[in-house]
């Protein structure tokens, strides 16, 4: 019978929207297995005074932008292997991330990259949006490369280059897209600069540094009233001896010389090896300038692997942080989340799938430790039973509550396999083909 359902068209043709009918149907396969685990769960927290409902009401609230770029094949510095069916337009990415929310309920914002994404019909691509039941989270500018016919070059940098022309160039672009991001209803513009040096000598730290700030600062003042410009940092690459926005100190500087509408983002790949990243969300939160967050995973550096592929603990302890600044620090504004991955091996919408999970499963978790016990085994300076509350709530399988979520919202019980059963790939190859290469990539 499935197989027979499965003959039916799997969108209409005019969206592109997963039929949520089939959804509602695949859940009913492994909802009674579903419903024994959330049970079981469910008992577990009661015991400690959890209310599994409130959690389950945060898990639907939490919304995690994804970048139209990641939705066709990345690339290395050695080559880029195409996926099949990868979009072909804005159109087409809005549709992607349509069918990653459909599915997960969790993907309900895009966020652009200008000018790979500048809109052509801004009230079509507006209406697409709604219709997905997407909104436009931060646009983000692009001054790490030359774009044809562009006058001045980026090769030696952009907000700090030592040549006027290229920083004015590279400011001028970042009040395009500011004009660009309201034009669409984005609240905010995320810079992520490639400038730095790959010589000793090759730059003047302080200048580049001074040049930075004047240019960002006046990016600043052509900011609406009611954006946020979140300033990312960097520590190496493509740059290689040194990046001008190296770290989270020099972004928070740069955010304060600003002024309150400027914040810090935090990029998890954006770190040396071993760097306490919670520690750094920690800081920020206090201060009132954490304003983005990137995920991502990596074993090395930068390598913009599926979120909790490498290191699901470390991600838990920075969840931790983010709900303890989340519910103590009201001096911090809600924070832009997005994924910031590449695809190089996966199929790009299975691993934001993967993604979205894990950003939920770490989310879980964090919302379920017992922040009043772990204050008074720090009070008592007990290092045991720190570790032990922290990992009690680690060690928990949370998914049943997630996959709850999903279900009240009409979205699918196990994205993957929902994914995998409709035959998404294979649909979206069928209509846009096997080498269609995603624009700007
Ligand atoms: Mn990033």
């Amino acid at each position: 019978m499935w197989m027979a359902e499965c003959q039916m068209p799997l969108y209409d043709n005019i969206n592109m929207k997963i039929d949520q009918q089939k959804i509602t149907d695949l859940n009913k396969r492994v909802e009674t297995k579903h419903l024994i685990q959330l049970d079981f769960l469910a008992n577990q927290l009661q015991n400690k005074g959890i209310d599994g409902q409130d959690i389950i009401e945060k898990l639907k609230d939490f919304q995690v932008a994804i970048p139209s770029w990641a939705l066709g094949a990345g690339g290395t510095r050695f080559g880029r292997f195409s996926f099949g069916g990868e979009p072909n337009s804005l159109e087409q990415k809005l549709d992607d991330i349509g069918i990653l929310h459909a599915l997960t309920n969790s993907a309900g914002a895009v966020s652009l990259h200008i000018p790979w994404d500048i809109p052509e019909d801004y009230q079509a691509i507006k209406e697409k949006a709604t219709s997905h039941n997407i909104i436009f989270d931060a646009v983000n500018s692009n001054t790490f490369q030359d774009q044809p016919n562009a006058k001045n070059s980026y090769k030696f940098g952009s907000l700090s280059n030592i040549n006027k022309a290229s920083r004015d160039q590279a400011i001028q672009h970042n009040i395009d897209v500011i004009n660009i991001g309201e034009k669409l209803g984005s609240k905010s513009l995320t810079v992520w600069l490639a400038d730095g040096s790959s010589f000793p000598g090759q730059n003047n730290f302080q200048k580049t540094l001074q040049n930075t700030q004047d240019s960002l600062k006046t990016i600043y003042k052509s900011l609406p009233e009611d954006w946020k410009l979140f300033i990312e940092y960097k520590p190496y690459e493509p740059n290689f001896y040194s990046t001008v926005i190296q770290d989270w100190g020099t972004s928070y500087m740069l955010a304060n010389e600003c002024g309150e509408k400027a914040y810090t983002l935090v990029d998890l790949g954006h770190h040396l090896p071993n760097t306490n990243i919670e520690q750094i969300v920690a800081t920020l939160m206090l201060k009132g300038k954490l304003g983005g967050f990137h995920f991502n995973d990596s074993k090395y550096g930068d390598d913009d692997l599926t979120v909790g592929a490498i290191k699901p603990y470390a991600l838990f302890l920075i969840f931790n942080e983010l709900v303890y600044g989340m519910t103590s620090n009201p001096q911090n504004p809600d924070l832009a989340w997005m994924i910031d991955a590449s695809h190089n091996l996966k199929d790009p919408l299975e691993d934001l799938i993967q993604s979205l999970e894990a950003i939920l499963i770490a989310y879980a978790q964090a919302l379920l430790v017992d922040q009043k016990m772990l204050r008074e085994a720090q009070e008592a300076q007990d290092i045991v039973a720190c570790q032990e509350i922290l990992q009690e709530t680690y060690r928990m399988d949370v998914r049943s509550l997630i996959r709850e979520s999903r279900i009240q919202m009409n979205a699918a019980i196990d994205p993957i396999m929902a994914y995998r059963t409709l035959k998404v790939r294979e649909t979206l190859v069928k209509e846009r083909g096997e080498y269609s290469t995603a624009t700007g990539l």
